[in-house]
């Protein structure tokens, strides 16, 4: 299946994004924080918070699935990304905030979906790696299902942005 125009990055604040689901990068409490988690619970408004209160939160590497509330998005998709500490594991719960969250998406009809650079933030992950790592598993999910129609990565540096370019264009022929 093909990739073209259903894989892409740009940059911006992924708050603003008007899609099926916007993902969070949020801690395993998924009771707000700060960065991405901070910016999408003050967009989304405190009814987020009482709903992800009933979740019960979730371990490193998997997703939840919200409503988006006074956000543009319909839905927001909790992840957690781990802390990095440069072991072998670390790639593999990345990869797991990747393909749960698509999994996620695809259960629930979800067509298009927004990704912020999970981990790159507080948790350390170095945005290389994570880039690799990110747009590797979005792009093997979606060459092996037609949903969702659209991936956009959305990065809140120029310099991040840079980062995504490379690999997107050898994965999106
Ligand atoms: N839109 C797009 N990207 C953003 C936005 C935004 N509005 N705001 C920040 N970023 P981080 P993590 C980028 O730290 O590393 C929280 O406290 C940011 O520049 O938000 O997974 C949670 O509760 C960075 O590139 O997430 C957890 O405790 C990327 O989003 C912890 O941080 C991720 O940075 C999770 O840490």
């Amino acid at each position: 299946m093909t990739l073209k125009g259903r894989l892409e990055a740009r940059q911006g604040d992924i708050t603003r994004m008007a899609v099926d689901a916007i993902v969070n990068a949020a801690n395993t409490s998924l009771l707000g924080g700060g960065g991405v988690d901070g910016a999408i619970h003050r967009a989304a408004g405190p009814e987020l918070l009482a709903e992800c209160r009933t979740i019960g939160g979730c371990p490193t590497g998997e997703a939840r699935l919200t409503k988006g509330y006074r956000l543009p998005a319909r839905h927001v998709i909790h992840t957690v990304g781990p802390v990095y500490r440069g072991r072998p594991e670390d790639s593999r719960l990345l990869a797991g905030c990747y393909t749960h969250s698509l999994t996620l998406a695809m259960d629930h009809g979800l067509q298009t979906l927004a990704f912020p650079a999970i981990s790159c933030g507080v948790y350390g992950y170095p945005i290389a790696d994570a880039c690799r790592i990110a747009v590797d598993s979005c792009a093997t999910f979606m060459g092996s299902h037609d949903t969702p129609d659209r991936v956009v990565f959305v990065l809140f540096s120029a310099a991040y942005l840079d980062v995504y370019t490379r690999p997107l264009s050898f994965r999106v022929a």
